[in-house]
């Protein structure tokens, strides 16, 4: 393995990146620095913006104007954006490795479902369907039209940097509204270079500056969006913790919130499943983005005749995953976000062992000589003897349980055993188990998937969970809904005035 960058050479790719997006660095007093987890040193500076009055009354100037521009037409802006992200998606993916961690093919991967969005979102604004129904009356029309929302609020983390602010961006754009960004403390580079690529497409397009604004700083900003009584729709990525905060202050002012927050994912290896084919959707989940996924692989949930060799394999695996720089081609495990990740980590698995667990592989600090700053850590499995208090947290790091079932209803009822409810899946080659599985009284989360893993979704799908994952659903589908409201409409072309449910009413 070769050493870690420079910092001096961190700092000259960040700037060098986002300067090609068209950012420009000579602006106001630049007041925080951002640090990079690949070696835990500074690559930058940013100036944080925490006027959110201002920013919500830009935008609700540009939603008058923008609201009554033709769907199609606002689509060629989102389309115009997934061309600029095209043509920058090296630059994008590698702020993203810079400011999260992630290995190169991940960030591109990322910047890729951003591109798959946006032209989703572009065939999406020639379909934004309302309904007719038949009305109970002679001469009448019934039917439903959906109508732009107002300002969306958005507010994202870490992990997902850039996409997640595409995936309501994309689609909020479409469906008339602007959008007002905070993106994570941790990730203001990646956010100030996406959003001056939509502000030179908004230019290109003659479109209204004020539709797309970021806000940069702390939790009070996050607090400023989720307070404004003009911010119509509140879309939050995050803890659970944090959505407890968000939904019910956004609920009291009768806003709307979208809430996409923790995760505590399962896979089931059934004893028919592939288990070469399982161990590599596991290790992908389990590892994948430095297990920092809200879709990440926590736990599995193996048969007792398998899961012996299942977790031999796995540790084999594991012992040698190429753990190290993430814009070194060939390495698949980046640092952690921070230090006080990996002490999360170090406690998590302190607990799992104090509550009957066996660590298999795993846990220990990697680089930790050559980048005191930075922490790298070697991926964990712990084994558990039932799903306990610890295993019912997430923890947002590369720790995998692995729990033994019997049969397949005591799987289910593992699976569905946590607070959390965003992913899940099982491996099997049973049609029953794998029907049962996704049925009514199969896997209780919003993804719930076949002989693949619980992470990577798609765009085309909804994206979301159940229970304290929050309930949201963004992305593909008809996630579009949360970001328009609905109008329900009745005209009479008949010439008489017949009430409904027969009400006789003359006067
Ligand atoms: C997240 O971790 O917040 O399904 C989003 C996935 C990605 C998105 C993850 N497409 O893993």
């Amino acid at each position: 393995m070769t050493a870690l960058p420079k910092a001096s050479e961190l700092e000259r790719m960040a700037r060098d990146a986002v300067t090609r997006c068209g950012v420009n660095l000579d602006g106001p007093t630049l007041d925080r620095t951002v640090t990079s987890p690949i070696n835990g040193l500074p690559i930058g500076s940013f100036a944080t913006n925490n006027d959110v009055d201002e920013a919500v009354a830009r935008a609700r100037e540009a939603f008058a104007t923008w609201r009554v521009v033709p769907a199609p037409i606002r689509g060629a802006l989102v389309r115009r954006l997934g061309a600029l992200l095209s043509e920058h998606k090296e630059d994008i993916a590698t702020l993203i490795s810079l400011e999260a961690g992630k290995i190169t093919s991940e960030a591109l991967g990322e910047v890729q479902e951003m591109i798959d969005i946006c032209d989703f979102a572009s065939g999406l604004s020639r379909q934004l369907y309302g309904r007719t129904m038949g009305s109970e009356r002679p001469g009448h029309r019934l039917m439903e039209t959906w109508h732009p929302l107002g300002v969306v609020g958005v507010i994202t983390s870490f992990n997902f940097p850039a996409a997640v602010w595409s995936w309501n961006t994309a689609i909020a754009l479409v469906c008339g509204d602007p959008v007002i960004w905070k993106p994570s403390e941790f990730a203001p580079l990646t956010a100030r270079a996406c959003a001056a690529l939509l502000d030179r497409a908004i230019d290109e397009l003659s479109a209204p500056r004020g539709l797309s604004q970021v806000v940069l700083g702390g939790a009070d900003v996050g607090e400023a969006l989720v307070d404004h009584p003009d911010v119509a729709l509140l879309s939050a990525t995050g803890s659970t913790r944090m959505g407890r905060l968000v939904g019910p202050r956004v609920a009291a002012r009768f806003g709307r919130s979208l809430l996409e927050l923790g995760g505590n994912n399962a896979s089931i290896v059934t004893p028919s499943a592939d288990l070469e084919l399982a161990i590599r959707g596991i290790v992908f989940g389990a590892v994948g983005t430095a297990g920092q996924r809200c879709t990440t692989l926590r736990r599995v949930i193996a048969h007792e005749d398998i899961v012996d060799a299942l977790v031999e394999r796995l540790a084999a695996t594991y012992a040698k995953l190429p753990i190290g720089n993430p814009l070194e081609p060939g390495n698949l495990v980046g640092p952690l976000i921070h230090g006080g990740a990996f002490a999360t980590m170090g406690n998590a698995i302190g607990a799992a062992t104090a509550q009957g667990g066996a660590l298999v592989v795993g846990g220990e600090r990697r680089l930790a000589d050559e980048a005191p700053d930075a922490y790298y850590v070697s991926p964990a499995i712990v084994r558990m003897p039932a799903q306990t208090d610890i295993v019912r947290q997430e923890t947002f790091a590369p720790l995998l349980y692995v729990l033994t079932y019997r049969d397949f209803d005591e799987a289910i009822q593992l699976q569905n055993g946590v607070p959390q409810g965003l992913s899940s899946s099982v491996f099997t080659r049973d049609q029953e188990e794998s029907e049962r599985f996704m049925s009514a009284d199969g896997s209780d989360c919003g993804i719930v998937n076949v002989n693949i893993g619980t992470s990577g979704a798609e765009i085309g799908g909804a994206f979301g969970g159940e229970k304290d994952t929050g309930g949201g659903r963004e992305s593909g589908s008809d996630a579009w809904r949360s970001y328009m409201r609905r109008a329900t409409n009745t005209v009479n072309f008949s010439g008489e005035l017949p009430l409904a449910q027969g009400v006789e009413f003359s006067v």
